[in-house]
Parts: C-alpha cells; structure tokens; sequence
C-alpha cells in the first residue's frame, strides 16, 4: 500500500472523486459495474452485438443442469438461469426448419444446433448411472448464473450453452454445453 501522503495532490484528488462516484452510485449501478466485458454477436438475416448487460435485461429462465463429459465425468447438477437459446435466434432473424444453428466460442470450439434441438428435443439423456433415459421436457439456453452466482470464467462463463431440465436427474452430454460463447449463427440451409 502507498503511504497517502507521498501522492501527487491531483492523483489523490482523482482516486478521492472515484471513491466518492463509486459511493453514490455515479458509475452506473452495481451491477453495471459488475458485469464482465464481453459481447455476444447474433448473426443470421442481420449482425446484432449484444452486451452481457443487455443479454441479463433479456427474459430469463432457470433449471437443472447436469452433463457428463465424453470420458464419463459427471458435472452437476447445479441450477442455471439464462436466454433460450431459441429467443437469441429470433433476435439474429430467426432460422427456417432446415437451417443449422452454428455456436461458437473464443477459443474456437465449435457445437451445431438443428432447429429441433433448438427447442430441446433430439438431446440424448442419461439417469445418474448413464443409462440412456427417455427425454424429459429440455430447454437450451444460454447461461449466466450457476447456483444464483454469476458463471465463472472456469466454468466456461461468463457465457455457457446449457441444456436444462424440471428436475436434478437428467444427465445431457458436455460436448454441446459450449463455454465461453461469443457468437451465435444461423446458417441457410
Ligand atoms: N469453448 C469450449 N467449450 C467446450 C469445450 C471446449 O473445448 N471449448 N469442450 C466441450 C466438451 S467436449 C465437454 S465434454 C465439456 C467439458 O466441460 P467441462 O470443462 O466443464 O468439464 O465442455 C464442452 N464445451
Ligand atoms: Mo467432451
């Protein structure tokens, strides 16, 4: 720490007027302040760049998520709140039955979206002994929260595909939980 005194009068005056916009809330609202630097484009029929402010101000829903690697390690379950994927779509123009939803991250990774799965049917589930289990009612969404706290970059946050179900129980395959997501196409088909 730096003795107060051994600042420049204007450097202190700076931090002083910081601490006292911080203090009323002048920046912008905690959670404005909080929230990561990261954007989100949706391209279909037009390119739109959403901010991970605006993508929390979006309608949101919640369930269970529980995956499990393609070397069998399970994750899960936690609770997620996000978009449906689905409403994100829309927003890029939306997609025709045919077209292909293309989900993509920073590092490359890449996961295709049929429509169908779009709406959360198709998804292969398992019971907590991997067994193949009839599909319960899914929903592919778009995460931000993990057990009511923002994803951590770790976990593939601040933005994470995740397939959601009512219940604790249903195991759906990691491969297509894309972490880290910054970009979301629909392509033509
Ligand atoms: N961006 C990105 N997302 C990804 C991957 C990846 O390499 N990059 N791997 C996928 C695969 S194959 C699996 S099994 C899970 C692993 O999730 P975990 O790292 O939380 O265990 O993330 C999926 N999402
Ligand atoms: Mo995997």
């Amino acid at each position: 720490m730096i003795p107060v005194r051994r600042l420049p009068p204007t450097l202190f005056a700076v931090m002083l007027l910081g601490a006292v916009a911080l203090a009323c809330g002048c920046l912008g609202t905690a959670e404005d302040a909080d929230a990561p630097d990261w954007n989100l484009t949706l391209a279909g029929d037009q390119e739109t760049v959403l901010t991970f402010a605006e993508i929390r101000a979006l309608p949101a829903v919640e369930g269970y998520g529980y995956s499990v690697s393609t070397v069998g390690i399970k994750y899960g379950p936690n609770t997620y709140r996000g978009v449906l994927l689905a409403d994100l779509v829309e927003m890029a123009g939306g997609a025709g039955a045919e077209d292909l939803i293309y989900v993509s991250a920073e590092d490359g990774y890449l996961w295709v979206f049929d429509t169908a799965q779009l709406q959360g049917e198709e998804f292969f589930t398992f019971d907590e002994n991997l067994r193949e289990i009839p599909a319960p009612p899914l929903k592919v969404i778009l995460a931000y929260d993990q057990d009511g706290e923002p994803l951590a970059y770790e976990e593939g946050g601040p933005l994470r595909l995740v397939v959601i179900a009512e219940t604790p129980d249903v195991i759906t395959e990691g491969s297509s939980w894309v972490k880290w997501v910054d970009r979301i196409e629909v392509h033509r088909r």
